[in-house]
């Protein structure tokens, strides 16, 4: 049975998703509230080793199809191992990008197209749907200059290393995602300061869990 959270974090990169994830989930233990911190791809062993290949720059071969479905294979074994076993534990779970991620990049950046890739995930996720998503929205070229300063002798990887016609297509679609489902899904306008996000986001998470009780 379902007693715990899953709250999303989406957005194209940079715009200050993890910041604020790590952010929340000191907060929330703060609260003395059971939190698991888990970010896509990724979260399992498996997620992990699905995880390099994905993002391996060397990897330019990859198939959008094969892109996909690696995807896809990183969730389904997140959710069974990890998310689903947390949610009946009560616990609240944040989990740095999820499905929308899917649709944004594979499904609108690569072209494959934005409902095949929902139905993808549908088998992938197995009915399970997170209860709150924080769409981080912020420009490219803020989330850019981030990322730079931030990868400052470190590299880009594979997906980063795409052109701003791609994260334009992304960042459409995830404007198309919240304006579907405003109710589940929350903008949060990035671009201002750190702390002024982190308090709205409290305000959201504290009355979803107010409302959960
Ligand atoms: N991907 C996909 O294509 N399909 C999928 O289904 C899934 C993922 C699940 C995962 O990369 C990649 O996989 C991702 C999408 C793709 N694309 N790429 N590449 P990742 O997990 O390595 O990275 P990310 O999810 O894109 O996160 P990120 O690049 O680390 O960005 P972020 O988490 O949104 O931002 P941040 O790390 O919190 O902040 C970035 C920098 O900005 C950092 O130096 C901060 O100190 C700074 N920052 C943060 N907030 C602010 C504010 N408010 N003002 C100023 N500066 C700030």
């Amino acid at each position: 049975m379902r007693k715990g959270l899953l709250i999303t974090f989406e957005g194209i990169d940079g715009a200050g998703k993890t910041t604020q994830l790590l952010r929340l989930a000191a907060w929330l233990e703060a609260q003395g509230l059971p939190v698991i911190v888990t970010r896509e791809p990724g979260g399992t062993r498996i997620g992990d080793a699905v995880r390099a290949i994905l993002l391996d720059p060397r990897h330019q071969e990859m198939a959008p199809r094969t892109e996909a479905l690696l995807y896809a294979a990183s969730r389904a074994q997140h959710v069974e191992e990890l998310i689903r076993p947390a949610l009946a534990r009560g616990e609240i779970v944040l989990c740095d990008r999820f499905v929308d991620a899917s649709i944004a990049y594979q499904g609108a950046g690569l072209g494959l197209g934005e409902a095949w890739v929902e139905a993808l995930n549908e088998y992938a996720l197995g009915g399970l749907r997170p209860d709150l998503t924080l769409w981080f929205d912020l420009d490219w070229p803020t989330a850019r200059s981030r990322l730079r300063a931030r990868a400052e002798g470190g590299g880009l990887d594979r997906i980063e290393r795409r052109d701003e016609a791609f994260f334009e297509r992304v960042a459409d679609a995830f404007e198309r995602l919240w304006r579907a489902a405003p109710e589940v899904r929350k903008r949060i306008d990035a671009a201002r300061s750190p702390d002024d996000i982190e308090q709205e986001i409290r305000a959201l998470v504290w009355n979803l869990i107010q409302q959960h009780l």
